[in-house]
């Protein structure tokens, strides 16, 4: 069974810029659904109950054909908000550290130019979706994905998500996304995208 991880930081602690009460909903209803909608789904299944979420999702064939589609939007839901949590908090550094920052200089030119690159990716993605900088290979890549499809399920791994369903913003920022997105890069956590990267380079040794 799957089951909702607790955010590590209070609804609150976002403040002002995701403020309280969307992340008390994005949290408790919509993640919380997605969790509960792919228990559902997978009922009896016990092999892939008790997988990872992230594997389960970088797996999709290992899925019977009928479920997924399910897996693909319910799985993805609860893959992708695992991560965005993760991606943020109240305490972030300005910047990214000297490796990640190497790093993005050396596939973006330099840290405003990957920032607007970012910002423009999750502004242009058309209707619900998710913006990412992704690892392919040896480089890092923008890329946005319609719905709850994870970069997974291509075989790239997301190490910065955003959310830019309405549903991550409506209740503060109305239909002002690129508001949102901009208050949003104000709480990225920076080091757990370079954990993140490390994790995917170590995967790749292996
Ligand atoms: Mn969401």
């Amino acid at each position: 069974m799957f089951s909702l991880p607790p955010l590590p930081y209070d609804y609150a602690a976002l403040e002002p810029f995701i403020d309280t009460e969307t992340m008390r909903i994005h949290h408790t209803k919509h993640h919380a659904a997605y969790v509960q909608n792919l228990n559902d789904a997978l009922k009896g299944k016990e092999d892939l109950l008790n997988m990872d979420i992230f594997e389960l999702i970088s797996n999709l064939k290992k899925v019977p054909e009928e479920l997924q589609t399910k897996v693909k939007n319910q799985g993805g839901g609860h893959a992708n908000h695992s991560l965005f949590w993760k991606l943020m908090t109240p305490k972030p550094a300005k910047t990214p550290s000297h490796l990640l920052m190497s790093l993005i200089k050396k596939n973006f030119k330099d840290f405003k130019e990957f920032q607007e690159e970012f910002s423009a990716t999750a502004m242009g993605r058309f209707g619900s979706g998710w913006a990412w900088l992704v690892v392919h290979g040896k480089k890092l890549e923008i890329i946005d994905t319609p719905n709850q499809e994870s970069p997974l399920s291509s075989g790239l791994t997301p190490i910065l998500a955003l959310d830019v369903w309405e549903h991550a913003y409506y209740l503060r920022y109305q239909n002002r996304r690129a508001e949102y997105i901009d208050a949003w890069w104000n709480v990225v956590n920076w080091e757990e995208v370079e954990n993140l990267y490390s994790a995917a380079q170590k995967k790749k040794t292996k």
